[in-house]
Formats: C-alpha cells, structure tokens, sequence
C-alpha cells in the first residue's frame, strides 16, 4: 500500500542528486574548525542572514537551546509563546540545561505583540527573576505555519532595545516565511540576535541545523554546542546536504504552500474537518475536527490504516504537512480517499 506521509517535513529523504553531491563533499575534523565543507556553510549562512559567523549544529532544538544558554544566566525568565516548540517540544530543555524559566504569552497565532510583551517584564527588583530575552518563533509550528508579520517583530525590537533585552528567532521554517513573504532572511535576521535555521524540514536535508549572531555570541555557541555533546567530526557530507537544499530547494517551498493550500481548501468540503483558512499561509494545514467526530487520536489511527499519515495536535486538531516527498497527486489522493472515509 502506497503511504502518504503528512506528519512533518522532518520525514523527507535526500535525493539521489543531494546524495551524489554529498559522497564528493571535502571533509576534515569539524571540532577544530578543519572541515572545508562545514565551513562554506557557516559562511554561505551567515551572509544569507546578514551576520557575523554562524555555527552548524546537528538539530534546531540544539540551535535553539544553545542560543538561549548563550543569551541567559540560571535564573533568567525568557518570553516565549505558549504554542512555541521551545516550550512543548524541547523535553524542558530551557529549564533542564540552563536553568531558566519560560513565561509563555497567548499571542495571536503564536505571534505575541508588543504591548503583550511589555506587560510581563519584570522589574529590577530582587523578588523577580531577570527577563533577559524574547524567544519568537517563524512560521509558527502550532500556530499552523502562520508567519509573523514583519512590523509586529519590528516593535518588538524597539522595545527590547529600549529594555536591553536580547531577542533570539527560531527559524526552523523562516525559509518558508521569506518564500511566501518576499522579504529575504537577511531582512528577518536583522531585527535578532541569534537566529536558528533547519535544513532537515522543508529543505530536505537528512540532518542539521544552524545559529548565527555575533562573533562574540558563536564563540559562546560553540563552548556550548561541545557542552551539549554536539561537537562533530568528519561531517563535511552532512554540511553539503545542507548546501545543495539551499541552493535546490529553497525556492520550490513555494509549491509546498499551493499544496498546503488545496489540501486545506479540500479538507474543508468534508464534513468532520474544519481548517481555519486564515492559518494556512505556508505548508502547515491544522485541521479541527467536529466534536461529533472521534478524537483526534482514533481518526489518525484509521486513516493511518489507510495509508495516510497526519499527527494528532490535541483531542480534536490534526496535523498535515506538505513537503518535497509530497506532489500535487498526493494531495488529491489524501482527499480522495478521505471523502471516501468521512462521507
Ligand atoms: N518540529 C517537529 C516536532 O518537534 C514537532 C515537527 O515535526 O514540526 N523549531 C520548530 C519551529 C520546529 O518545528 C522544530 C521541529 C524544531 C525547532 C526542532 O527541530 P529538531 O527536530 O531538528 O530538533
């Protein structure tokens, strides 16, 4: 049985063209800085993202929690969304690895506002923790692939600015955002300290993730990325995966949002399945399904059977990802046979 796989865009795998350009990647040791490859990909980020260096690491949890160990002191509060995946899908890493909190924010589609913001800094006084950063997140994962508008992140800047606060975006899908947008990364990274960017989602590489900031914020990143374990050697192949998703696989994401988009439009004409069109902005489709229907759970589970693959996100929400494993055909057969399922 044919499966279709919408779970994530994490489920992608390489291409014989990505694999080719992998096995002749120059390689050395990536711990002492000696790999040629990794290093054309440090650089090829950072002046993507209008930064100073940039830092390969081996996942966008890693980028993530590197940056804010390298941002924080232990007992430092950080503000995030509440949907953020550093606050539901890191394992409580924020707490576990460097000891701070998180004080998530009900933001709008996963994007909080400024004034949002504002309200919860916490004064300098000794009761409170010490607000040190603002974590944001584009697109937004849970917030179904929503992308966070510009002049809302621009205020945000203004106010940490005035507050010496430092910012740090996890960009996992910021590839997705530019494409919809128009604006290029450079224009997002500028507005941040830290950016972090995945090349195994949309982009299709098997593995790796990357942060960029300052000089002095990689040199930190770097200490700790070998605390975190994730010092790598001979990784030059992995690096040139990344590489050739870049140079490949960046523009056509594009098609992956007009999928998302007749996915999202198809599900709607069946009766358990509701999706907020207005969320469907990059390749990220969260249905809700009706409560007369059956949990989230079971409909996975039976469509599973079927050969269609979804996550549940909550009782009554499933989750559908398009990707570069996923074509238009795909996309008609899901709907296909999840009428035929759902009459
Ligand atoms: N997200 C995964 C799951 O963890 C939920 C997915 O299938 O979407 N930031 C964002 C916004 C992400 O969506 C993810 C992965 C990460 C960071 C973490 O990346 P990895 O899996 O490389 O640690």
């Amino acid at each position: 049985m044919p499966v279709i796989d919408l779970r994530s865009d994490t489920v992608t795998t390489p291409t014989s063209d990505m694999r080719a350009f992998m096995m002749q990647a120059a390689v050395g040791d990536d711990v002492f800085g000696e790999d040629p490859t990794v290093n054309d990909l440090q650089n090829m980020i950072a002046e993507m993202l209008g930064k100073e260096a940039a830092l390969f690491v081996p996942s966008g949890t890693m980028a993530n929690q590197i940056s804010i160990n390298a941002h924080t002191e232990p007992g430092d509060e950080v503000i995030c969304d509440y949907n953020a995946h550093i606050f539901n899908y890191e394992a409580g890493a924020p707490a576990m690895l460097s000891g701070v909190q998180l004080h998530p924010l009900h933001g709008e589609n996963g994007h909080p506002n400024a004034d949002q913001i504002l309200e919860v800094l916490r004064p300098s006084d000794d009761h409170y923790p010490r607000t040190t950063l603002i974590c944001l997140e584009n697109t937004h994962n849970r917030g179904g692939g929503t992308i966070y508008p510009i002049d809302k992140i621009q205020t945000i800047r203004s106010l940490t600015r005035k507050n010496n606060l430092k910012m740090h975006l996890d960009g996992a899908r910021l590839w997705n955002a530019s494409i919809e947008t128009g604006i290029n990364l450079k224009d997002y990274a500028r507005h941040f300290d830290s950016v972090s960017l995945c090349f195994s989602k949309g982009l299709g590489a098997p593995v790796g993730s990357i942060v960029a900031g300052t000089e002095e914020f990689i040199e930190k990143a770097h200490r700790h990325r070998k605390a975190f374990g994730g010092g790598m050697r001979q990784v030059g192949m992995l690096a040139a995966a990344c590489i050739f998703a870049v140079e490949n696989h960046f523009e056509r994401l594009a098609e992956d949002h007009q999928n998302a988009r007749i996915l999202a439009e198809g599900l709607n004409k069946i009766k358990i399945f509701d999706v907020p069109l207005s969320t469907v902005q990059t390749n990220i489709v969260i249905a809700n399904t009706t409560s007369e229907s059956s949990n989230a759970y079971e409909i996975v589970n039976h469509i599973k059977k079927k050969g269609v693959l979804a996550i549940p996100f909550g009782s009554h929400k499933i989750r559908f990802v398009t990707h570069l494993n996923i074509n238009r055909d795909d996309v008609t057969n899901t709907l296909e046979l999840l009428n035929r399922i759902f009459k």
